[in-house]
């Protein structure tokens, strides 16, 4: 099935651990919602962008068929299906996103001698991942046999199912929570922004590059701060060496005071009282540090 219509259509994750980020992600971009009546569908009242709301583990499938142009999914679900698809077109990830950061690792029981990676040689590992563990037992040159299982991956272990589990970790807890310990990072994942690999038209593919610059302009704002300051002309590279700034700082005369200048720079976070102080004895004054909601270069 193909997405004839002009709009553009975005899976998203409908509940679970992607769903509210990415949806907040939209709305930064500036894109306006009104729900279906089954809370399915939503439909985009300010740009031709409407989100499909589904299971994760069906967004790298819709977009290999075209039902949708965009998805935001797990690097880790989009991976896996690339991988146990062989040669197939895959969805192409656009932009990293940030948010639903976490690892595949393998995780042996506490009290398993297992002490270097030549010891899963032989062994039985559970995992939802087959494809990804089997790429990076591939590549380790590592011969375990993998147990697929479509959930309580942690508790296989304890059921005498494998000898390790192969799992999403994100804090460690469920490990600790199961008696095992992380053993090795086999894939490092988030939420991304994926592409069908079906060419959009023109009309749709410029849609999507306004999209990914927009999400690309919010993500840029996250964590600056703009920094506002007068200060005498001669202060200025003193100043500016104890700026946090991202580029060199914009420099402006001010009318009738030729011995003064304001200045504006984009700051990390690290723009702390500290930094402030400092620059007020360096001879700042009028401080002030604004939040960057969005940017466009
Ligand atoms: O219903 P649907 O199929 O859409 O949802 P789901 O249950 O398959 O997915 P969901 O919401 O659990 O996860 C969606 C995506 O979030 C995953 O594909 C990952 O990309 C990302 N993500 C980030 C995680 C985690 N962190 C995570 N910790 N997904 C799962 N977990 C699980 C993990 O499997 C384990 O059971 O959380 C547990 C471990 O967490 P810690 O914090 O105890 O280490
Ligand atoms: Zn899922």
């Amino acid at each position: 099935m193909s997405n004839a219509t002009d709009r553009l259509r975005v899976a998203v994750q409908k509940s679970g651990r992607l769903a509210e980020p990415s949806l907040a992600l939209l709305r930064r971009a500036g894109l306006v919602f009104r729900s279906s009546r089954d809370h399915l569908f939503l439909y985009g009242e300010n740009l031709p962008i409407d989100v499909l709301l589904v299971r994760d583990d069906d967004i790298p499938g819709l977009l290999v068929e075209g039902s949708c142009e965009l998805g935001i999914v797990g690097r880790n679900v989009l991976t896996e299906q690339r991988y146990g698809n062989g040669a197939a077109p895959s969805p192409a990830e656009l932009i990293a996103l940030g948010f639903g950061a976490c690892r595949l690792a393998i995780a042996v029981p506490q009290t398993s001698a297992i002490a270097t990676l030549r010891d899963l040689d032989g062994l039985r590992i559970a995992t939802s991942y087959p494809a990804l563990l089997a790429g990076w037992l591939d590549a380790e040159d590592l011969r375990a046999e993998i147990v697929v299982l479509n959930g309580s991956v942690e508790i296989a272990p304890r059921l005498g199912k494998a000898d390790a589990i192969c799992d999403l970790v994100s804090s460690g807890a469920t490990l600790a929570a199961n008696q095992l310990r992380e053993f090795a990072t086999v894939f490092e994942s988030e939420a991304v922004l994926a592409a069908s690999p079906r060419k959009a038209p023109a009309a749709k593919a410029l849609l999507i590059e306004r999209l990914c610059a927009r999400i690309g302009g919010a993500q840029s704002g996250d964590g600056v701060r703009l920094l506002m300051l007068q200060a005498p002309r001669t202060a200025l590279a003193d100043i500016t060496r104890v700026l946090p700034a991202r580029d060199p700082p914009s420099v402006m005369s001010l009318d009738g005071r030729p011995d003064d200048i304001a200045v504006q720079a984009l700051c990390s976070v690290a723009l702390d009282w500290q930094h402030l102080e400092e620059l007020k004895r360096l001879g700042a004054h009028g401080l002030m540090v604004l939040n960057v909601e969005r940017m466009l270069a």
